[in-house]
């Protein structure tokens, strides 16, 4: 008899995601009848040392749907479900580049993902339990990103994300409810301020007011935080994607009508972390300049300073990250690294480190919510999936509710020291 667990077949469709692009969702089937999906998320200021996505010239992911269909489901036919580092291993070689460029990125994580989450169905296990078993316990501090900017917005802002971080709660559905109510507070500043029509939102639910200045911004999210009641429950944070407003000719961030040099633009920071309750800093320099983070690092003490572009879930990177201590966290996307099990070593590496970890959503992004599991599976102390809005956001979020209630998990927030 055939083993129940044994992959039957892999099929893939192209699906829209959250900005109506197309991408591919993988189903993976066992012998005993159980299919589960995986989808591709999909970036916009992406590291240039990402997997690679495989399109055809109009942007439509047929090519990656004929590697599954002509190559791929018939290599992994047969393989044990629950053996995920083999078929993860099996993807890397069929790929056969570092970059998983020939069969695409986009193609192994839709699988990678359909394959944990087929196993953990079959053995009637939460896709949390499954990754992080008796460790996984906690839910990570979300980092709601309420303003967008940069590349996901259509306003001048240069940073891509100002983000709220509701700490002092005891659990993460008071810390999620509260940061509604702020999220509400902004559109109503917006709209008084600005008027309506500029409330239009990014690409992550966030809102997009017509403002230039970083401070601005800073300012508004805090104005919404008194508006709504609290205070010291938040902090602030910020995605700066600088390598987006780097201009690598002249050596300049073009920043706030400036061109600042990177000591320029250090002090730029370490002046909005005395003006503002300023928790957390991502990507503050360009992906190259391990050196310029590991400054700021050592002159921020109290700002957690993250890896997103610099890394790209990426081992190699994070090990000269660590090795130059660059910084105190980590962005974790699995897209970036395109499998399950090299997303799980990341971690690894990173925690014996150390190393914050924050699972993370794309801008462009599904329904599906299977990074809320991974981020408690993992045990990763901050979530990072946009604003408390949109479907594609608070499946996430909703996601984490399901958690905390069923599972009586504690938040991370209670437990973090600062
Ligand atoms: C980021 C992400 C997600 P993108 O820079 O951290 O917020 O954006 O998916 O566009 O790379
Ligand atoms: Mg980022």
């Amino acid at each position: 008899m055939a083993n129940p667990f044994a992959i039957k077949s892999i099929d893939a469709l192209q699906i829209l995601d959250s900005r109506g692009n197309p991408t591919i969702r993988a189903v993976v089937c066992i012998e005993q009848g159980i299919c589960e999906f995986g989808d591709a998320p999909a970036g916009a200021s992406r590291g240039t040392r990402e997997a690679v996505e495989l399109r055809d010239t109009n942007g439509y992911v047929t090519p990656a749907i004929n590697a599954i269909k002509y190559e791929v489901s018939k290599a992994l036919e047969g393989f044990d479900v629950r053996d995920q580092r083999k078929i993860d291993k099996m993807l890397i070689e069929i790929d056969g580049t570092p970059n998983k460029s020939r069969i695409g990125g986009n193609t192994t994580i839709a699988i990678s993902i359909a394959t944990a989450k087929t196993a953990s169905k079959a053995l009637g296990m939460e896709y949390f339990e499954y990754i992080g078993g008796k460790n996984a316990t906690i839910i990570p501090i979300p980092l709601f990103n309420i303003i967008n900017g940069g590349k996901h917005a259509g306003n001048k802002l240069k940073i891509q994300e100002f983000i709220v971080i509701p700490v002092k709660f005891d659990k993460f559905s008071e810390a999620l409810f509260a940061t509604a109510k702020v999220y509400k507070a902004l559109k109503d500043l917006i709209t008084e301020r600005y008027g309506k029509i500029f409330t239009a939102l990014g690409d992550e639910g966030g809102y997009s007011p017509p403002l230039e200045k970083t401070e601005d911004a800073l300012d508004l999210l805090m104005a919404a935080i008194r508006n709504a009641g609290y205070d010291s429950e938040f902090y602030v944070g910020m995605d700066a994607a600088s390598s987006e407003f780097f201009n690598e000719k002249d050596n300049v961030y073009e920043i706030d009508d400036k061109k600042l040099n990177r000591d320029e633009l250090l002090d730029f920071y370490v002046n909005l972390a005395k003006t503002y309750p300023l928790l957390y800093l991502e990507d503050p320099f360009n992906e190259n300049d391990f050196e310029g983070f590991s400054i700021l690092k050592s002159k921020l003490k109290n700002v957690i300073v993250i890896g997103d572009d610099l890394y790209t879930t990426n081992v190699k990177y994070l090990s000269k990250g660590i090795e130059l201590n660059a910084t105190s966290g980590t962005i974790v996307k699995p897209n970036q690294i395109g499998t399950l099990s090299e997303t799980l070593d990341f971690c690894k590496i990173a925690k014996l480190n150390n190393i914050k970890l924050v699972v993370s959503h794309r801008s462009g992004e599904t329904e599906d919510s299977f990074v809320a599991d991974l981020a408690v599976g993992v045990g990763s102390e901050f979530i990072k999936t946009g604003a408390p809005a949109r479907g594609e956001r608070t499946s996430k979020y909703n996601r984490l509710l399901e958690i905390e209630k069923y599972y009586d998990m504690e938040y991370m927030g209670k437990k973090l020291s600062l």
